[in-house]
């Protein structure tokens, strides 16, 4: 659902009943962690570094950001060009904006105290994956960011501050995504529903489109890199025959999206209904998706939106973190898929209806 804006001329005043993203924050002063002013604070900086980092990827080409710089980063993944504008932007906006203590970031190989001295008076962390799936940005697909917040206890100083922060999804406080598509979007929880905003360049807010979103329970599509099939266990195989099965009734049949980013298929997912897998392989034994700052905050997401996130085989917000760049196993999206998947690869599949 969003805002009839698009037929409204501007002189209509049409945008005047659209509430920005720092409104949205302050109307709902009741739902957010700590005082609600540094909350929308720290919002507004994220908010600030997706409008640069949207304003960089759109102009990819022109500005001579594409490839790669030619180093390597902690995950011995290539960095893009991109990568690093997006890590520097988001750590510039945050420490700027001051609500900030610590960061974690997919692009740098320990989390950073941003807070001068080591007195951490503030009190959020951050952990982000700046671009994800930013191979796409040479070919001009789509990527997003992704970002996970926590508090931190009171009493704590800079020694004890990593094991501190390494705390399992269920204790965020907030999180959230930005998907640099066909529009630029800002999508974000707080324990209190998921709710999308939708980047207007003309004005530079995000402006609310997508209230409550709740993600369908219908089996629309499924997202897995069907390349690595050899790697699979012949678990996942045979769940991966079943969701393929045509319904009975209707002959409709799950259609196939993967986009190459997660951030852009559980995206479309969480409109359509749908499931995103990563599962442990074998270049990847404990899946591909980080923990702390991919697979946790969007299983908030998805949880807060009706669904469901697994490793296959347990919660993933209960997991205890042990690094920063831990990897996890990931099924995601439209909770009866999850379910089936679950039962499939803890050989409960005769529990699973034979059409979801
Ligand atoms: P593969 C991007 O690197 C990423 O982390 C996700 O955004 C994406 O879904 C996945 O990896 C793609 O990995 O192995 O299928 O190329």
């Amino acid at each position: 659902m969003s805002h009839a804006l698009s037929d409204a001329p501007a002189s209509s005043g049409a945008l005047a009943s659209v509430m920005t993203l720092e409104q949205f924050i302050l109307d709902r002063r009741d739902r957010f962690p700590q005082s609600t002013r540094a909350f929308a604070r720290l919002l507004r900086d994220v908010s600030v570094a997706a409008k640069i980092i949207n304003h960089n990827i759109r102009r990819a080409g022109i500005l001579d950001v594409m490839g790669e710089t030619g180093t390597v980063n902690v995950q011995d993944e290539k960095q893009k060009k991109l990568d690093e504008i997006a890590d520097r932007e988001l750590e510039r906006a945050l420490r700027r904006g001051g609500e900030c203590c610590l960061i974690g970031s997919e692009e740098q190989p320990e989390t950073v105290s941003l807070s001068p001295h080591g007195n951490f008076q503030e009190r959020f962390a951050v952990f982000f994956d700046p671009l994800d799936g930013s191979s796409n940005t040479d070919v001009n697909a789509s990527v997003g960011t992704i970002f996970s917040v926590y508090t931190l206890p009171e009493d704590i100083d800079e020694e004890d501050s990593l094991d501190v922060t390494l705390r399992p999804g269920a204790e965020q406080v907030a999180a959230g995504y930005v998907a640099y598509g066909s529009s630029t979007m800002f999508v974000f929880t707080t324990g209190n529903g998921v709710n999308g905003f939708t980047l207007d360049p003309g004005i530079g807010e995000f402006l609310l489109t997508h209230p409550d979103l709740q993600i369908p329970q219908e089996r629309a599509m499924y997202s897995i890199n069907e390349a690595d099939i050899e790697d699979f266990s012949p678990k996942l195989r045979a769940f991966l025959q079943w969701l393929k099965t045509k319904d009975p009734d209707t002959g409709a049949r799950i259609r196939a999206r993967y986009i190459g980013s997660f951030v852009s298929d559980f995206h479309r997912n969480l409109l359509t209904g749908g499931l995103y897998m990563y599962p442990a392989r074998t270049n990847y034994p404990n899946g591909k998706l980080r923990l702390m700052y991919e697979a946790n905050p969007m299983a908030f997401l998805v949880e807060q939106a009706g669904g469901r996130a697994s490793t296959g085989h347990q919660r993933v917000l209960d997991l205890q973190p042990e690094g920063v760049h831990q990897r996890t196993p990931l099924f995601i999206g439209s909770a009866p898929l999850v379910e089936a998947a679950e039962a499939y690869l803890q050989d409960r599949e005769e529990e699973v209806p034979r059409v979801a």
